[in-house]
């Protein structure tokens, strides 16, 4: 039986076909799947810190609503992410154990500080735009659940990456100061902004089979190279450089060479030594113990509905 069960997978993945949550998958894509899911999940709910930072001293109202809202966004896009894992058979709370242990990774991105209001400009553009790009692909992902996420996210996502661009452009726009205060931004959250997409493919671990299992549809260094070149038109409309000075128009190859990333930093910010790891994480374990009421509240509050309505 299990050999006919895994022609079955393999022909769904063949035909291009959806994996759903009842259908049958071998241990090692799921567990692929929960990883993944799971880092993504925690990335959206610690990336919702860096630009919270900013909400109580946005320099206008409506600027303060906008971050709200795209703050709020991000929550919602965690909850989807969780959701989704959970189809997977491992439960919400297992997940966030795992995430406060230090057991299950976020993404790297999210261990850099937010040291200006130019700082959330630069978040949009950069790094939801980064976002956009590796996730647009997983639209198309073999995982039905994970795929159907990710088309509502990607849509919340592209208005964030708008709204970044627009703060920066009005920036960029502004003041002397105002000016220099875009740039800075722009020139520390480039190179991390980069990091996003993972690993050289030489050291992506895990590409082969996620690309084979249809959960990946391009490599890390594709997508980044597909990022670097979106970007590049775009810095010159908002009047900004991007701190490479590698960064050229390669004719032969129709696409930018760009300079060599610090791969150093990167295995040092995974390894819990980045600007601010120790923050990120020890405010979303306070932030778990301080929500356990509203937890238990819902939880007596879904129990007496079920009473009320003889269950
Ligand atoms: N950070 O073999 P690969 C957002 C790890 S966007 C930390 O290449 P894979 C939106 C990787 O887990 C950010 N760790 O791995 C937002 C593995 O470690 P392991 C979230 C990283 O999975 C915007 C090892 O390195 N997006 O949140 C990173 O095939 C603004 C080897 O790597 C997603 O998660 C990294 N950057 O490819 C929210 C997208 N890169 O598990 C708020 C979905 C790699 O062996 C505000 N995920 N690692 O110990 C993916 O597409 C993939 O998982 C990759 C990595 C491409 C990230």
């Amino acid at each position: 039986p299990q050999a006919g069960l895994l022609a079955a997978f393999e022909s769904a993945l063949a035909e291009d076909s959806r994996i759903e949550p009842r259908d049958w998958m071998p241990d090692a894509y799921r567990a692929t799947l929960i990883r993944q899911m799971a880092q993504h999940a925690h990335s959206e709910i610690i990336g919702m810190q860096p630009e919270a930072n900013w909400i109580s001293r946005a320099p206008s109202l409506r600027r303060k609503a906008i971050l709200m809202a795209k703050v709020q966004d991000e929550a919602g896009h965690g909850l989807y992410l969780y959701s989704a894992a959970e189809t997977l058979g491992v439960g919400r709370d297992e997940l966030l154990d795992k995430l406060h242990a230090g057991r299950q990774r976020y993404s790297s991105i999210f261990n850099y500080p937010t040291l200006t209001w130019a700082d959330v400009g630069a978040v949009g553009w950069l790094v939801d735009g980064a976002a956009i790009t590796n996730q647009v692909p997983l639209c198309r992902c073999s995982y039905g659940p994970y795929a159907r996420a990710m088309v509502r996210i990607c849509k919340e996502e592209s208005f964030h990456q708008r709204q970044g661009y627009e703060l920066l452009l009005a920036l960029s726009r502004g003041t002397e100061a105002q000016h220099a205060m875009a740039q800075d931004a722009v020139d520390r959250w480039w190179w991390p902004s980069l990091m996003m997409f993972g690993p050289p493919d030489t050291e992506s671990g895990h590409s082969e089979q996620s690309m084979a299992w249809k959960i990946k549809r391009h490599s890390n260094d594709e997508l980044r190279q597909r990022f670097v070149d979106i970007c590049v038109p775009q810095a010159e409309v908002l009047g900004l450089t991007l701190p490479d000075p590698a960064l050229r128009w390669n004719e032969e190859r129709g696409a930018h060479d760009f300079g060599d990333i610090d791969w150093t930093e990167f295995h040092e910010v995974l390894r819990g030594n980045g600007p601010c790891n120790e923050q990120r994480i020890t405010q979303r374990r306070t932030a778990h113990e301080q929500g356990a009421w509203v937890r238990e509240a819902a939880t007596a509050y879904a129990a007496k509905q079920g009473t009320e309505h003889g269950e």
